[in-house]
């Protein structure tokens, strides 16, 4: 018998989750070595066969199972969302949402729920680059006392199209050519921006993918959004439209384009790495939940229609509630076991969370179950160990492949005598789902509503509340994405269309990219939306990235303070050397290198220490240090030097000026820097 807590609940904690996967997991250290029926295997060496150079025999058992099984490893790669990661951990509220869901998990502050998080590219196939300019996905299940919620969103709280028909054609535009496969994992190609064109819907979402926002410097500096308009429901029974919205504790940061092009080759598992690193260090991600919320009767008073997904509620109009924090602290044990099996589906929902008419949403609500059956092989997916509920559950649902439970009794349907009619319904006294008793009226119509056809309003008001190195990052991303357009005819309707932005914008587009000037004109919004520009976020320098270049004879107790502060305020240090070992410093401190100018890059970290120093090939280590700081510097990142490394910045490209530290005749270097480092870019420094 499952055990109930008096309210028919299965008590839950933060370490439910992990408690249930530990009756799955297998340690095969120190064991022997067995078939898959566990007869214990004597070789694994060679295959049987007759004579020592004959034939392969059939009779080989063993060598035909490892086979098999090895033939049989993979299964389909998601259609979208194939590339991503993901980690454990819990969500605790803050306050009580009582008042606006009976949603289980919201309702006492302190309540902890297991979370499996997983983060995600778009468009990319499962071995594509972690840094290419894309939507990532934010997908949350939690595991809840009332069954699985999924909150299965992205870091950009708009989408590329209203109604959910249009799925398919978007995907099939955006993904590789199908004649030639190519591009991989990029949007930089003649489908997308002929889709784009002609489908103007995407304006808003364009405008987004080709901010800072596609390209984020860790997905635990970005933001994610449920997207959709969502309803929470409370106990008396009334709904409120609401918007989701994760706020990462460590602010929205991106990375520049040149250098997340070059991070692909360098290491294309940047964001994983980042991710699995510093939740091992004891760096736990963290994001606050909260949402928007519209009363129902105030549903027409807005300039957007709350149903259409390419829109957003501006936070100065309708402000975020913030009602709880996810803190993301345990890797897995096995990726495929858990990241990849791991099934999302928008309508995982529990009592008090409700869906809205949103014709994108409805379209989710049948595409995620579908696709799991594929991906995941039949009906049972749900008992695989990461997708099963922590609170138990009965039905009537029974066979199909790989069926784990083993029901017993005589009786499979509803409704029974035999076995008193059970399982049973539930009441929504009960905590059974009762959907939202909403009031629908109107004919059966194919058409859109004219609310929903103002497509360049709030792309233009997204472009106004950027500041001026946001709107360069954003004209130079079009002029690179439409620069790799081959037909004239497209880059020529892009430009029009973005003309109905920004004319400025569309200027510069067409003058990069070959075209004639726009003859439209921009939509009249003067409005902006501070909250959507990245330089107003939070800035910290905890578990930034900092390498250390150093060899012989640097000043011992200059660097070893400075370090010290560093790490003091959480920074990551990389003491990156001519080859791995020790240095040593002129007053006899050794250091030890951890990585080489060959083992890692400029672009792998958020800034720099240059110390300098001797090596035994001078010039080479003097070659190095200056590609480190002027790639560097033409990143617009933070540089200290120490006494010894002045040299090095003379030789080099980089300017004084702001973010550029230096030690020399300077007590308060280390404060400094570590400033320097929590500002992260600084944008006004001239780049040749
Ligand atoms: Fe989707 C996966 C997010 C629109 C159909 N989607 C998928 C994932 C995320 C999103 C995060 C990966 C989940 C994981 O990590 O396993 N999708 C979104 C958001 C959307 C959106 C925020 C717009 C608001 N998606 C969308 C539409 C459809 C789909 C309109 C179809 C009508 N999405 C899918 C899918 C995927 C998927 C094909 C692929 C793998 C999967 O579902 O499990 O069914």
């Amino acid at each position: 018998m499952d055990k109930l807590s008096p309210n028919h609940k299965q008590v839950i904690d933060e370490n439910s989750k992990d408690k249930q996967l530990e009756q799955f997991r297998v340690n095969n250290e120190g064991t022997k070595m067995t078939t898959n029926q566990a007869l214990k295997v004597s070789n694994d060496e060679e295959s049987l066969k007759a004579g020592i150079r004959g034939p392969t025999l059939m009779e080989d058992f063993h060598f035909r199972e490892k086979l098999t099984h090895f033939d049989n490893e993979r299964i389909p790669e998601r259609v979208v969302h194939a590339r991503g990661y993901a980690a454990h951990g819990f969500f605790e509220l803050y306050e009580s949402m009582k008042e606006f869901t009976k949603a289980g998990f919201l309702q006492e502050p302190g309540t902890k729920t297991p979370v499996f998080t997983r983060f995600s590219n778009v468009v990319g196939s499962k071995g594509s680059a972690d840094t290419v300019r894309d939507v990532r996905g934010f997908a949350v299940k939690f595991y809840t006392e009332e069954g699985n919620y999924d909150l299965v969103g992205n870091n950009i709280p708009i989408f590329f199209i209203q109604d959910g028909i249009k799925f398919p054609d978007l995907v099939h535009a955006i993904q590789p050519e199908p004649h030639n496969e190519m591009p991989q994992a990029a949007s930089a190609h003649d489908t997308f921006w002929d889709f784009v064109a002609n489908n103007q819907e995407s304006a808003h979402m364009v405008m987004w993918l080709m901010s800072d926002r596609a390209i984020p410097r860790s997905w635990r500096m970005m933001e994610g959004f449920g997207v959709h308009t969502f309803r929470f429901v409370n106990e008396q029974g009334k709904g409120r439209f609401v918007k989701f919205h994760w706020k990462p504790a460590l602010g929205v940061h991106s990375l520049v384009w040149d250098e997340a092009q070059k991070i692909s080759g360098k290491d294309p598992d940047f964001q994983r790495r980042d991710l699995w690193e510093s939740i091992e260090h004891g760096n736990f991600a963290e994001y606050e939940l909260g949402v928007q919320m519209i009363d129902e009767k105030d549903e027409f008073m807005f300039d957007f229609d709350v149903l259409d997904a390419t829109k957003l509620w501006p936070e100065e109009i309708v402000p975020v509630k913030i009602f709880g924090k996810m803190t993301l602290n345990r890797n897995v044990d096995n990726v495929f076991a858990e990241t990849e099996q791991v099934a999302f589906h928008p309508g995982n929902v529990v009592p008090g969370i409700d869906f809205t008419n949103d014709p994108l949403l409805q379209g989710r609500l049948f595409s995620y179950l579908d696709t799991q059956l594929i991906r995941l092989g039949g009906p049972n997916f749900t008992e695989i160990p990461i997708n099963r509920a922590v609170c138990p559950f009965h039905n009537n649902q029974r066979n199909g492949y790989s069926r784990q439970r083993i029901d017993v009794g005589q009786v499979s349907y509803h409704k029974n005598s035999l076995a008193d009619n059970t399982p049973s319904t539930s009441t929504a006294k009960e905590g059974g789902f009762v959907h939202y008793a909403e009031k629908v009226e109107g004919r059966i119509i194919q058409a859109r509503s004219d609310s929903f056809k103002d497509f360049f309003s709030q792309a233009r008001l997204f472009w106004n509340s950027m500041s001026p190195p946001e709107k360069q990052h954003i004209t130079d991303a079009f002029i690179f994405e439409v620069g790799k357009v081959a037909s004239k005819s497209v880059r020529q309707q892009v430009v029009d269309m973005f003309a109905n932005v920004d004319e400025g914008l569309a200027i510069h587009i067409a003058d990069g990219v070959g075209v004639n000037p726009p003859t439209g004109k921009q939509v009249n919004v003067k409005a902006s939306s501070p909250a959507l520009s990245q330089e107003n976020t939070t800035r910290v320098p905890y578990t930034l990235k900092v390498g250390v270049l150093i060899g012989n004879d640097f000043n011992g107790a200059e660097v070893k303070r400075a370090v010290k502060t560093l790490r003091k305020y959480g920074v990551t240090v990389d003491i990156v050397g001519e080859k791995l070992g020790t240095v040593r410093g002129a007053d006899g401190l050794n250091v030890i290198v951890n990585e080489t100018f060959l083992t890692m890059d400029p672009v792998l970290f958020d800034s720099l220490y240059v110390v300098g120093g001797t090596a035994e090939n001078q010039a080479k280590f003097n070659s190095n240090i200056q590609y480190f700081i002027n790639e560097s510097f033409k990143h617009y990142k933070p540089i200290g030097f120490a006494s010894t490394g002045l040299p090095f910045f003379e030789l080099s490209n980089a300017k004084a000026g702001p973010g550029i530290v230096f030690a020399t005749d300077n007590p308060d270097f280390d404060d400094d820097f570590v400033k320097a480092i929590a500002q992260q870019r600084f944008w006004d420094r001239e780049i040749y």
